[in-house]
């Protein structure tokens, strides 16, 4: 039986299409987003991508532009300007001050989803353990009685295995070096550290199973780090529990 300990939280059909008209340069090249948060991360990185792509045709057009308008045969000496008034230091000023404006933009967005993601964790209704060492990812479940290190506990090797539609909170260490967790259906990336215990949480929407490689160069078996996040109805995650 699944644990009932919090209620879910609600993903609505409305919210989901409110993300993916934001999300609308989306980002074609990435998973299908699965978890809460998923559409509030590609809405930041859509805002992201677009003020970098506007900046970098403008950067590289002026740069272009200035290599033909002044090339060596109209213009054959440079000549030096030690901006010393208004109108020359402004070009300067003006364009940190547009850098400014759209970092402040960008920190105001990411701060809520910040929050979100970091700082107020919803109360869980399944929890687990997740040690990184090299080179796997060892799941704990704390079992029927809901509490670790009793002796119901179960434990997975590459797999982790969650109900649809409820919040799992995950407590995160390593065994030795710096690995980190990454789900891209999630938008979720954690780095592991030995020595501490990192909380995270996601509520995937969507049944299936999801790529779940590490993302820190941790060894030479680094790139077979991959394991896979199983993410059952809940019928199939009762299922599951039993026969484990
Ligand atoms: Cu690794």
């Amino acid at each position: 039986m699944l644990p009932q300990k919090a209620p879910a939280c609600n993903y609505s059909s409305r919210r989901k299409l409110y993300h993916a008209k934001k999300g609308w340069l989306m980002l074609w090249w990435m998973p299908e987003s699965v978890s809460t948060y998923g559409g509030d991360m590609d809405a930041l990185f859509s805002l992201i991508f677009t003020i970098v792509s506007v900046a970098f045709v403008l950067t590289y057009g002026a740069i272009i532009y200035a290599l033909c308008r002044y090339r060596r045969s109209r213009q054959p000496r440079a000549r030096y300007l030690p901006a010393t008034r208004l109108r020359q230091y402004g070009w300067i000023l003006g364009l940190a001050l547009i850098v400014l404006v759209f970092d402040i933009a960008i920190d105001h967005h990411g701060a809520s989803i910040w929050a979100q993601m970091k700082t107020t964790m919803p109360p869980a209704n399944v929890q687990v353990r997740v040690a990184a060492k090299q080179f796997k990812w060892e799941v704990v479940y704390p079992g029927p009685d809901g509490v670790f290190e009793t002796g119901d506990d179960a434990q997975t090797d590459g797999e982790l295995h969650v109900p649809v539609d409820q919040v799992v909170h995950v407590t995160l260490t390593s065994k030795d070096v710096i690995h980190s967790f990454f789900v891209p259906a999630f938008r979720l990336k954690q780095d592991a550290m030995p020595g501490r215990s990192i909380p995270l949480w996601f509520q995937a929407t969507k049944a299936g199973e999801y790529p779940w490689p590490c993302a820190e160069l941790c060894g030479f078996g680094h790139t077979g780090m991959q394991g896979k996040v199983v993410v059952h109805t809940a019928a199939d995650y009762a299922a599951w529990q039993q026969k484990r």
